[in-house]
């Protein structure tokens, strides 16, 4: 049997520094349909609401959440597609207010170059996109932690960090009193970046019982290879490193998977567009034939 497999685009850039990323859902699906041909169900959510206004931050994440649970309710593997890195606050917490319901845990693989983890009060820049995991983790505006329910949605031992290399000391302080995992990028290189990132993939999935998230922050991976990035920070996960390893983590414990921080109009040479399609075509291949 094959696998369903539905794109939720989450079009909101303006909780980052720069615009531009909320055009990116609408691009890399039509690309990957005339490119790859690979037409995939897809749902992209706009954001037009006041771009700092917590209120229609809220409405709009409540919109991708319900989306994203009713994919898991149906069977449906969702792909989501950002935005600026504050979609993960939408996507996540509809996966994980599924997987409440049914008793269950999420697990998930941030790879990013920063933490996300400020809350409004370390923030120096209040933007909501670097403050996705805290809410995530059930701290920052409570407007934001009580998508679908108050529960906060990722237990501090679920999540694990990859390609760290540009934070804030409050960031750190925080996670590191709640005792979340970080491999910062300085403790890995490209040989021993795919073993470490499986083993924990592996860790997670039993932990949660084949309910493990990969959310990518582009941004995570090298600058000199994925450029197309609002803040790009140097030497990063190899892009074919990570692609090696997405190539081999076993899709049937892979709940959901998120794209965020393109920003096309950074894309001069089509680099970083190009390797996204191969991504999500390698993705969209395995999970349709090997799944379950
Ligand atoms: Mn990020």
């Amino acid at each position: 049997m094959t696998k369903r497999i539905k794109l939720i685009g989450s079009a909101i850039g303006n909780c980052g520094r720069l615009n531009g990323c909320e055009s990116s859902p609408y691009q890399i699906s039509n690309s990957l349909a005339n490119t790859e041909g690979i037409l995939l169900d897809s749902d992209v959510v706009a954001y037009s609401g006041g771009s700092h206004d917590v209120l229609a931050q809220r409405e709009f994440f409540i919109k991708v959440a319900h989306r994203a649970e009713r994919a898991i309710t149906k069977g449906v593997f969702p792909i989501f597609i950002g935005g600026d890195h504050s979609c993960a606050i939408g996507s996540w917490s509809g996966i994980a207010y599924n997987l409440q319901k049914q008793d269950k845990e999420l697990a998930l693989i941030w790879i990013d170059a920063h933490m996300d983890a400020h809350r409004p009060e370390t923030s120096e820049t209040g933007n909501l996109h670097g403050m996705p995991v805290a809410h995530l983790l059930g701290h920052g505006h409570r407007e934001l932690t009580s998508i679908l329910t108050a529960m906060p949605k990722l237990k501090p031992e679920n999540i694990v960090y990859f390609g760290i290399r540009s934070f804030e000391k409050p960031e750190e302080d925080f996670l590191q009193s709640l005792g979340v995992k970080i491999y910062y990028q300085h403790m890995l290189n490209n040989e021993t970046f795919e073993a470490e990132f499986l083993s924990e993939f592996e860790r997670l999935a039993k932990l949660t019982n084949g309910n493990v998230g990969i959310s990518l922050d582009l941004d995570g991976l090298d600058p000199i290879e994925i450029a197309a990035v609002g803040t790009p920070v140097d030497d990063g996960i190899g892009s074919g490193v990570f692609f090696d390893a997405m190539s081999k983590i076993n899709v049937n414990d892979l709940i959901a998977f998120e794209i965020a921080e393109y920003n096309p109009s950074l894309d001069k040479d089509h680099k970083s567009m190009h390797y996204m399609l191969q991504l999500l075509k390698l993705l969209v291949s395995r999970i349709r034939y090997n799944a379950e």
